[in-house]
């Protein structure tokens, strides 16, 4: 997206009952810390902190054995999908600051009925070693983080948590990259309904340009918008090890910033989630930098100006 005097809404998720351990619930605190809103502000935005939710718990929802948290994880997705839908609506672009993935079923939720509004189609890309597309019915661990692709696309409706009748995204709108841990059940669910999943073995092969190319041509000819949801696991944790879901053989810095240099000169980005930052298990702020270092390159920090070349 240009740099100018566009506005873009934090909003803080201090949500961490979706991945079964404690700390994910600092992240808000720990971007903040890291610079977010002032080096956005430095690349020319107008930025609106939002400040974090504190929902309390959806006590109108009965616990679920195989749903871990649900009545906490259930109160952080109505909050957000109204807080997002809010903010896009507002003409301000939403980053949803985490918390775990969990929140991803609001935030996404959110961009679907805005997307559905101004009658463009919603793509999802879905930075992770994991691909999120478990349900209660599948989960190996019951932990809802896992859960959130299933649940923005219709699969893991277990509970009344949002309108049955919600505009849903459409699975083969969603693109994975970066995957690299995938539960068996997953595993048929993804290639029953059709996500795009561009695994480690594909960036190895074809190379983050390319992929991204074909991502983003795809997206632009449907004139669609583009929600990005970025798991700090994403990255190999020798860099970013502020995290509870490590996984061996993630992206390199390269690999990461390349993506956000080429989602920026696309122009294409309609709404970011950063999620899974865990400051309890991070080195030094290490993680944290890192998430606004590569947010500073979606949004418009260059090196040189030399647009993205076609492929
Ligand atoms: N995340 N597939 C595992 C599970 O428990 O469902 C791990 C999920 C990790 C979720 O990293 O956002
Ligand atoms: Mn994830
Ligand atoms: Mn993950
Ligand atoms: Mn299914």
């Amino acid at each position: 997206m240009k740099a100018g005097r566009k506005t873009i809404s934090l909003i803080g998720a201090p949500i961490e009952e979706g991945s079964g351990r404690r700390g994910a619930a600092m992240g808000p605190t720990a971007l903040r810390i890291a610079g977010i809103d002032t080096m956005l502000t430095d690349l020319g935005y107008m930025v609106v902190d939002e400040g974090d939710l504190r929902p309390a718990p959806a006590r109108d929802l009965a616990n679920h054995p195989r749903a871990n948290n649900l009545q906490a994880v259930a109160a952080f997705t109505r909050a957000l999908d109204g807080a997002v839908h809010e903010a896009a609506r507002a003409g301000r672009l939403p980053i949803t600051l985490g918390g775990d993935h969990a929140l991803a079923m609001g935030s996404v939720s959110g961009m679907a009925r805005y997307a559905a509004e101004v009658g463009r189609p919603l793509f999802v890309l879905w930075l992770d070693a994991h691909a999120d597309f478990n349900s209660p019915d599948t989960s190996p661990s019951g932990n809802m983080h896992g859960m959130p692709v299933a649940f923005f696309c219709g699969q893991a409706e277990f509970a009344p948590i949002l309108d049955k009748n919600r505009p849903l995204v459409d699975p083969r709108k969603v693109f994975q990259v970066g995957i690299r841990s995938v539960d068996e059940r997953e595993r048929e669910e993804i290639a029953e309904h059709g996500v795009n999943v561009y695994d480690m073995r594909a960036v190895d092969e074809t190379g983050m340009a390319r992929i991204m190319h074909e991502i983003l041509d795809t997206v632009s000819h449907a004139d669609g918008l583009l929600h990005v949801s970025f798991d700090v696991d994403f990255i190999d944790p020798e860099i970013a090890p502020g995290v509870g879901t490590t996984v061996p053989g993630g992206a390199t810095f390269r690999e990461a910033h390349l993506i956000m240099e080429m989602l920026c000169d696309s122009g294409l980005v309609s709404s970011l989630d950063l999620v899974e930052l865990n400051p309890f298990l991070d080195d030094r702020g290490k993680s944290a930098r890192i998430l606004v270092e590569l947010t500073a390159s979606l949004f418009g920090r260059r090196i040189l100006d030399r647009p993205t070349r076609s492929a």
